[in-house]
């Protein structure tokens, strides 16, 4: 057996002071198996052929009790067999004499307790164990065998075979022992053992282990004769001794030898050997198996959210948080250790317009810069960037812009973010890593994203016209001019927030900092007596994580949800607010990237309600008190009156969170958002009033259109990564026409597991109802027909909706506003940026301007077809009323005082659309059967920016051309490339466009355009 260091000690004084081989002492090693599987036989009506279970937790032997199902398979039916070996070269010293020699086996399961004959005989052929692993089930069927396995068939699968199926093996049986109930078993040492294990040592090449072979006589009284066995992966144990086998053999070296540790590295080594590699000798007799000089060690992160890689024991010695065995610290994330509740609840200042004043028609200049903040007083200063207007502190989230209902607000955006540290030069790169792996293809696998400072800012909850509503795709880089964005303020108070939206890296930007409030007043609110002045209080709610210097920590590559384990309130850990005793308004968004939260109010002693007076897009019509527990979204908003006025001096209520991560399922892995001390100073104690403004409720027999919206996962991304999607298509496809003024239901179909706050620019909504739903057999969605109203909290105008797993949510909607093309899209940022977010077109019809689908403009306006002027047909643009309530629309054939109640059909498309060779001159052919006074209009643009339908690029040459060829002064470059189209039509009415690019390149893409 082992001997002590002490022993050793001195022997090796011994050993070095004679140089003589020391005696030989008997000794003792313990093994575990290095391979095992199960050999399955198959038969007749096994629908499963070569099956195996190399990886799995158990092996079987004898015949199993399927044979019965098929008399005519006869004695040699459904045989199981189990094989194994041990690494005996290397573990005992080469020279060895085998003294004893037992193989110990855990029965763990049988299908009769009857005692059979259990024998092992040494195998004469190689075999192989993979990665076959039947887990918990089946383990009596196998799995189809990986590569390398050992089959019935099969040495190696796939391309090896035994001998003869069933395995090669001695007849002789080395073992035998009568093996009954649970339990463990031992063959006793007897010389068959002996004499394998010697052989194996003498020839390491010529171990193939045992084949362990169970009763396989078929009976016709007895049916189950398998008796199951642990492996060695299996993990159980009784009274501490493990289920795997063990191979325990005694044998004499031929010198004493043992361990030697060379670093974690183990050899058998005599003494002298050891000494002289230099290694550090650990006794005569030590082993190897299991090594001696291999301590784990592991990833231990200290509360300071420091890293460092050593032992279990140092670890939790240190005080610090052992992370597993093998665990390094790339790529590990220490949480710091902070004291929540120790910094005050900053409080967003009021914007400073550089004209006008705030609350009223104003211009501001809105800067994003880079700058440090302290989120923490335990934490370094972490590097952020924020919205400036110029005057207040350098913050994130940024100022609160107040604006008044009818009163435009510009903002400048200007993008001046530049290095902090060295000021200069602007930034052309982004602070957080940008994920910009590309596929096959070398296209970015995250759709927009570039490693740039790029940003483009959205008014989110604003009615704004697209060229101010942050295009995800107009971007704009540090040191380009200010980009002016207009906001009509045409709606109703509320409180509303902008946020980056630049295309691919939105969730770095908002992470960041880019965030902030926009806050309409209007009369109506004005006159509602709630909390105001000092008793209204912006919460913006998010999260983040944090390196040990401060800095915020992001994955580098996309993840389907980012958590952070910090929750900040106004850009602070955890803080506190100290409110006096009376009533406050909270205005609260959920700015986070991912996350869901449930908030609660915990006073001392019980529960305290919220009492929700509005939502995204406003007030409700009148309090819902007797919220307990409100469920926010990613981008919802609610504005809820806490009251503290029961409270006495030094109370303290918490606000807590209960939401788990992913919402709903996951676990709830932060519970602390920020806490409230009550002081004695009175505050506002006025009765909330009874009602606070009238609602128009959408009424669902109004709407024109039910669209359907599918999410789920589907699709993987040149990546790899299984994306997020809206009824299986991306930002570029557009298939939503919605036309202006008219009233939508939409209805959002969540097909996964994860609940999507979903969100549409310009429009507010009503939540008409929530059900579940079935999937039919053609892929159609049944609702249950057990629809459930929106809580009265939620019973307001909103921008954002939340569509929990398994839900049907309708909405109903009237879009109205502009006309251009806005995003709708999941508000977990990190779904958004995984294409789950698309956009929607508004159009009007009758204005003469062609849009993708405008079937209005061709007489058909809201579905009513063949509207005819009973004037004079007027040129496109000069909008005429008619008789029947629509406008004189493009191609209706009409004539003064006469409706002829049909449509002229546009002409054919233009042929052979050519620039001719001196660059100045457009040829093309005339429609196929031109009718008569059929005019042509004539655009040119860039060809990286394809029309859009009247964008900026668009340069219009010629309107109303009589015949085909028109000209460009403008003669571009051999090798440049614009666009060129050319569209026949009616003199009254519209065709259709064919289009060539100055540089030859045909192209079959359909493109619209508005020639005034
Ligand atoms: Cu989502």
């Amino acid at each position: 057996m082992r001997l002590s260091t002490g022993v050793g000690a001195i022997l090796l004084v011994f050993i070095v002071g004679f140089l003589m081989p020391a005696p030989a002492v008997a000794d003792a090693v313990t093994l575990n198996p290095a391979k095992d599987n199960t050999l399955y036989e198959p038969i007749s009506n096994d629908s499963f052929v070569d099956m195996s279970d190399g990886a799995g937790a158990t092996m079987f032997t004898g015949k199993v009790k399927d044979a019965d199902a098929d008399p005519g398979a006869g004695t040699r039916a459904a045989v199981r067999r189990a094989v194994l070996a041990f690494t005996i070269a290397g573990n005992i010293p080469a020279g060895s004499t085998i003294d004893n020699v037992q193989l110990i086996l855990y029965v763990d399961k049988v299908g009769a307790t009857t005692a059979y004959n259990v024998n092992l005989h040494r195998l004469l052929e190689n075999w192989g164990e993979g990665t076959s692993n039947t887990g918990n089930s089946q383990q009596g069927q196998g799995e189809l065998p990986t590569a390398n396995d050992a089959t019935w068939h099969h040495t190696f699968y796939p391309g090896s075979f035994w001998s003869i199926p069933g395995g090669v093996y001695s007849l002789t049986a080395s073992a035998t022992k009568s093996v009954g109930n649970v339990g463990f078993y031992t063959w006793g040492s007897t010389s068959g053992l002996v004499a394998d294990v010697q052989s194996w040592l003498n020839t390491p090449a010529q171990n193939y282990g045992w084949i362990i072979i169970g009763d396989e006589i078929q009976t016709a009284t007895l049916t189950q004769k398998a008796k199951r066995f642990g492996t060695r992966e299996s993990t159980g144990s009784t009274g501490g001794v493990t289920w795997k086998p063990r191979l325990v053999v005694n044998y004499t070296p031929l010198v004493a030898s043992g361990a030697c540790c060379q670093g974690p590295g183990c050899t058998l080594q005599t003494s002298a050997a050891c000494l002289a590699l230099p290694g550090t000798y650990q006794g005569n007799g030590t082993s190897c198996s299991p090594n001696p000089c291999f301590v784990p060690t592991g990833a231990c992160c200290a509360n300071n959210g420091t890293c460092s890689e050593v032992s279990q024991a140092a670890c939790t010695g240190a005080g610090g948080t052992y992370q597993g065995d093998g665990a390094v610290c790339a790529g590990t994330y220490c949480p710091i250790v902070l004291t929540p509740y120790l910094d005050a609840l900053p409080i967003p200042p009021v914007a400073t317009p550089v004209v006008g004043s705030p609350g009223a028609a104003a211009t501001y200049n809105i800067t994003a810069r880079e700058f440090e903040q302290s989120f923490h007083s335990q934490l370094p200063m972490s590097r952020v960037w924020g919205y400036h207007d110029g005057v207040g502190p350098l913050h994130t989230p940024g100022p609160v812009i107040i604006a008044r209902t009818g009163e435009p607000v510009t903002v400048n955006w200007i993008n001046d973010i530049r290095d902090f540290v060295t000021n200069e030069p602007r930034r052309n790169n982004h602070y957080l890593d940008v994920d910009v792996q590309q596929d096959g293809e070398g296209d970015v696998c995250i759709h927009g994203a570039e490693d740039k400072a790029k940003m483009v800012v959205h008014l989110h909850g604003g009615k704004v016209p697209p060229e101010s509503d942050g295009y995800p795709e107009a971007t704009f880089l540090p040191g380009d001019p200010p980009v002016p964005y207009v906001y009509p303020n045409d709606q109703q108070a509320s409180f509303i927030w902008f946020h980056d939206h630049a295309l691919g890296i939105t969730r770095l930007n908002v992470y960041m900092g880019l965030a902030g409030a926009y806050l309409i007043r209007d009369a109506v609110e004005d006159a509602v007596n709630l909390p105001r002045g000092q008793y209204e209080v912006p919460l913006v709610i998010q999260d983040r994580k944090f390196n040990p210097d401060g800095s915020l920590f992001y994955p580098s590559q996309w993840v389907d949800h980012f958590f952070g384990d910090k929750i900040i309130v106004n850009g602070k850990v955890w803080p506190y607010l100290d409110v006096r005793r009376g009533k406050y308004l909270f205005r609260v968004v959920n700015g986070a990237t991912s996350r869901v939260l449930s908030l609660s109010l915990t006073p001392p002693g019980g529960a305290l309600n919220f009492t929700v007076v509005g939502t995204e897009g406003g007030l409700l019509e009148a309090p819902a008190p007797g919220v307990g527990v409100l469920t926010m979204g990613p981008g919802e908003r609610y504005d809820v009156v806490v009251d503290f006025a029961g409270y006495a001096n030094g109370d303290e209520i918490l606000l807590t969170n209960s939401a788990g991560v992913p919402f709903p399922n996951g676990p709830v892995d932060v519970t602390q958002v920020m806490k409230f001390r009550v002081t004695s100073v009175a505050g506002d104690t006025d009765p909330l009033p009874a009602t606070l403004r009238s609602i128009e409720r959408l009424d669902p027999a109004e709407a024109v259109q039910v669209r359907d919206f599918r999410l789920k996962q589907a699709g993987t991304d040149g990546c790899g990564r299984s994306m997020w999607t809206i009824n299986n298509l991306g930002w570029h496809d557009i298939t939503e026409y919605p036309e202006l003024g008219t009233v939508e239901i939409w209805r959002y179909i969540n097909d996964s597991g994860v609940s999507h706050p979903m969100h549409m620019h310009l429009v507010m909504f009503q939540v008409l109802d929530r059900d579940g739903f079935t999937t039919g057999p053609g892929g159609e969605v049944i609702p249950n027909g057990t629809p459930q109203l929106p809580p009265a909290e939620e019973n307001g105008w909103k921008d954002t909706v939340m569509v929990p797993p398994g839900q049907i949510v309708r909405i109903i909607v009237r879009f109205d506003g502009f006309k251009g093309r806005y995003p709708y899209h999941c508000h977990i940022l990190e779904h958004e940026e995984h294409e789950m977010m698309r956009q929607f077109q508004t159009i009007s019809c009758g204005d003469g301007e062609i849009d993708p689908t405008e079937a209005c403009d061709a007489g058909a306006a809201n579905g009513t077809p063949a509207s005819c002027c009973t004037l004079a047909c007027a040129m496109v643009g000069d909008l005429t009323a008619c008789t029947d309530g629509n406008a004189c629309t493009e191609n209706d054939l009409c004539a003064t005082g006469v409706c002829a109640g049909t449509t002229l059909a546009p002409p054919g498309e233009v042929a052979n659309l050519l620039f001719a060779a001196d660059r100045t001159t457009l040829n093309w052919s005339p429609p196929a059967g031109a009718p008569a006074g059929t005019v042509y209009d004539v655009a040119r643009g860039l060809v990286s920016q394809l029309p859009v339908g009247g964008g900026a690029a668009e340069t219009c040459l010629a309107t109303d051309l009589a015949a085909p060829s028109a000209s460009d002064p403008l003669q571009p470059d051999l090798g440049q490339a614009y666009w060129y189209l050319a569209r026949g039509r009616h003199a009254c009415g519209t065709g259709s466009y064919g289009w060539a690019a100055a540089n030859g390149v045909p192209t079959t893409e359909r493109v619209t355009l508005t020639c005034p």
